[in-house]
Formats: structure tokens, C-alpha cells, sequence
């Protein structure tokens, strides 16, 4: 600031002249008028209303002047100050009221659009495809049975007429949870003769229903079961069987073949036939493998280059599981007289039967509990 001006000086300050001022609130109202927002209108405002701004330091000058030319100066100042915080005000509102507008369209929301729903879940197929399996046989008659999946060896192999050496008892093939010395002694299920496994199928389910009904019977049973298969394309470790069991009077194997004739024709539609294949199980004599005819092709693609099929490769038929009619010893076992009854059983794999249904190409991906597996199958309730 410049001394005091005790006595006029006609020498003005140069920064109290009106066409220095008119610069300084011209300058100004330019630069509100240039902010084309908030932050450059803030930016101007310093520069041209703050304290080192060039109207701020000419109203310092004013205290400088002598009395006479005070009053005149500072009405000029004053003036100038005046429009130039008006015009800032105005461009505030101006730019604040661009930027309400703005923020309501880009921030709008649409109460009408769907909300984000959470993804539906879906059951595993290896679940439908059993309950639907149990459907079938529950609407002919049959009860739905379940054993333990920890289960005895004596229900596993010995009620079901496994000999002692019997390859499938050994340790590579069964999951041994107890050896035989450890197990319980007492009943016959649990004598010190019987150790405890993670049951190898469900034919223990067989024995169990026999054991808690008086004849005729007629269970499905379905459960998981385990054996010491290594995890790949076509086996797992865990997996899953449904068991079906008749014991009457009179029963035969043309009863057993149109019992899954039916199950065929309900899972898969009309038309496909079986066949029986002479096979070995020790608790069903005679025993078989059962064959349906391939869905896809029905059994033109056997010995028929032209028309491959995937699906049975080329064979026409494919192998839904063993059965036969139970054997009288396993009667005996389950306290059945075998004069009066007969019984027939099959057993099958529902993640193969889940493989050739619905062309799943490798067993892993019903294992892995990936939601891209699931979701094609959709909500079956
Ligand atoms: C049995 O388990 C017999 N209990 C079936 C039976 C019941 C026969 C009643 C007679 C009367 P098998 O070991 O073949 O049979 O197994 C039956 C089915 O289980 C096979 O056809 C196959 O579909 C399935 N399976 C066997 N091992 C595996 C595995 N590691 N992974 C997936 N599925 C398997």
C-alpha cells in the first residue's frame, strides 16, 4: 500500500483510476461468465473477489488517499465490488441449478424396471432324477426304504451270500471304516465276525426291508454308496443307487423284466424294449445285466455304419444294471421261507443313468457343484 497522503496530491494512484477499476470488474464478470462449472467459477472467485485479487488490493489503496479523494475512490471500489459479487452470485445459482439437472438425470431411477432378483437356485439332477425314479415305483405299489451308509459287512456282503474271499470285500474295493476284531459283538448283524464299512451298493437295503416287514414286500431303495474307484470320466468314489425289491408268491423273472419295462417306458417313452444279459451276483440266482434299447438311435445304429450314435456307441443297447431273482439263501438269511416266496431284485447307477439321459460326457461335472452343470437342468420341483 502506498504512505499516507497527509495533503492532496493530485497525483492519483494508479489503481484507483475509473478505467483501471471498470478493467478490474469487466476482468471479473468475464471470468464468472468463462466458469463453466463449479470448480472453475470457485477458481475465479479467488482470483478476482480474494484478498490479493486486483479490486482487493485498489480498496486498500483507498486508505492511502488523501480525505478529499477518499470518498470518490471508495464509491468506485465499492461499485465495482458490488456488481462484481453479484455477478458471482448469479453464475453460482446459474451453475448450481445445471448441476441439480444434471445430477436428477444421471442419478433418475426407474421404479418400474424389475428389481435384481437373487439367481434361483435349482436341485441337483442326480436328486430329481432319483425322486423321479421313486415316483414310478411308488405309483405302482412300492415303499420307499432307507439303510445306513455306514453299514455292517455282515449286511453288506455276508446276508447277501458274499463268500469270506470274496474279491469285493477286500480293502481295494471297500472302504473298510472298522476291521472285524473292532466291530461290536452280540447280534449276528454286528458279531465280532462282522467289521464295518461305507456300504459298497444298496442291496443291504434288501436284507434291512426284509428283515423289518413280514412278505409281501416291495421297497425301491435309493442311497449313496462308495467304493474305492478313482475319480474320472465314467466312476466316482461317492455315488448314487437305486435298489428295487419284490418278494410275494409266485414271483418270476417275466415279472422282473416288465416291472423296468414299465420304468423304461415312463423315464424314457413308449416303445423301447429290454433284454437280459446271464451275469454273477451271489445274492440273485439266476442273475442278469439289464439292457434297454438306445433312446436315441432304438437300435439302428447296431452293425449299421451309416447311422453312429454316440449315446450306446454304435451297440444299441445300453446297460442299465444287474438283477435277477433274489437267491434263496438271501431268503433264508432275511427269515423268509423260500418254499412260499420268491422274490426278484435290480439295482442301477443313477449318474450313469443321469450320463446317457442327459448326454453328460464326464461323471465330474455332477461332483464338482459348479452352478453352470445345474442351471441347464432348471427348477424341477
Ligand atoms: C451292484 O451294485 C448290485 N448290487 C446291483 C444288483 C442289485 C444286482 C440287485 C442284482 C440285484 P454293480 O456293481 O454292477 O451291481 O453296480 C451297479 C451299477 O452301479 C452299475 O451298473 C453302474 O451303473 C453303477 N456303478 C458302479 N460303480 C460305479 C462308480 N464307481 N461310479 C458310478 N457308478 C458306478
Amino acid at each position: 500500500m502506498s504512505a499516507p497522503n497527509k495533503s492532496y496530491d493530485p497525483v492519483e494512484v494508479e489503481a484507483l483510476k475509473p478505467e483501471e477499476i471498470e478493467r478490474m470488474r469487466d476482468e471479473a464478470l468475464a471470468a464468472f461468465a468463462a466458469a463453466g462449472g463449479l470448480d472453475a467459477l470457485h477458481e475465479a472467485k479467488v482470483a478476482h473477489t480474494g484478498p490479493t485479487s486486483p479490486l482487493s488490493l485498489a480498496n486498500r489503496e483507498i486508505g492511502a488517499l488523501p480525505p478529499q479523494a477518499k470518498a470518490e475512490a471508495g464509491k468506485r471500489v465499492g461499485m465495482a465490488r458490488g456488481a462484481v459479487n453479484k455477478a458471482l452470485a448469479a453464475r453460482q445459482a446459474e451453475l448450481e441449478a445445471e448441476r441439480d439437472a444434471r445430477v436428477l438425470v444421471e442419478e433418475a431411477v426407474d421404479v418400474t424396471l424389475p428389481h435384481d432378483r437373487l439367481p434361483a437356485g435349482a436341485r441337483h439332477p442326480l436328486t430329481t432324477l432319483c425322486e423321479r425314479i421313486e415316483d414310478v415305483f411308488v405309483a405302482m405299489g412300492y415303499e420307499v426304504a432307507e439303510g445306513p451308509e455306514v453299514e455292517t459287512e455282515w449286511f453288506n456282503f455276508d446276508a447277501l451270500n458274499f463268500g469270506p474271499d470274496h474279491p469285493a470285500r477286500a480293502m481295494q474295493d471297500t472302504f473298510f471304516v472298522q476291521g472285524k476284531a473292532a466291530a461290536d459283538s452280540g447280534s449276528a448283524a454286528g458279531s465280532a465276525e462282522s467289521g464295518v464299512v461305507l456300504r459298497t451298493h444298496t442291496s443291504p437295503v434288501q436284507v434291512r426291508a426284509m428283515l423289518d416287514r413280514e412278505p409281501p414286500v416291495y421297497v425301491v431303495c435309493p442311497g449313496r454308496v462308495y467304493r474305492t474307484d478313482e475319480l474320472d470320466a465314467t466312476h466316482t468314489p461317492v455315488f448314487t443307487q437305486v435298489e428295487l425289491l419284490a418278494i410275494d408268491e409266485g414271483l418270476t423273472m417275466a415279472d422282473l423284466k416288465g416291472t423296468i419295462e414299465h420304468m423304461v417306458r415312463s423315464l424314457f417313452g413308449e416303445g423301447l424294449t429290454t433284454r437280459l444279459r446271464p451275469n454273477y451276483f451271489p445274492f440273485t440266482e439266476p442273475s442278469a445285466e439289464l439292457d434297454m434299447q438306445c433312446y436315441v438311435c432304438r437300435g439302428e445304429s447296431a452293425g449299421n455304419p451309416d447311422r453312429p450314435c454316440r449315446t450306446c456307441s454304435s451297440e444299441g443297447w445300453i446297460e442299465l444294471g444287474g438283477c435277477g431273482m433274489v437267491n434263496p439263501r438271501v431268503l433264508i438269511a432275511a427269515g423268509i421261507d423260500p418254499e412260499k416266496y420268491s422274490g426278484f431284485a435290480f439295482g442301477f447307477g443313477i449318474e450313469r443313468l443321469l450320463m446317457f439321459r442327459h448326454n453328460v460326457e464326464d461323471m465330474r461335472d455332477m461332483v464338482e457343484g459348479d452352478v453352470r452343470f445345474t442351471r441347464p437342468f432348471g427348477m424341477e420341483i
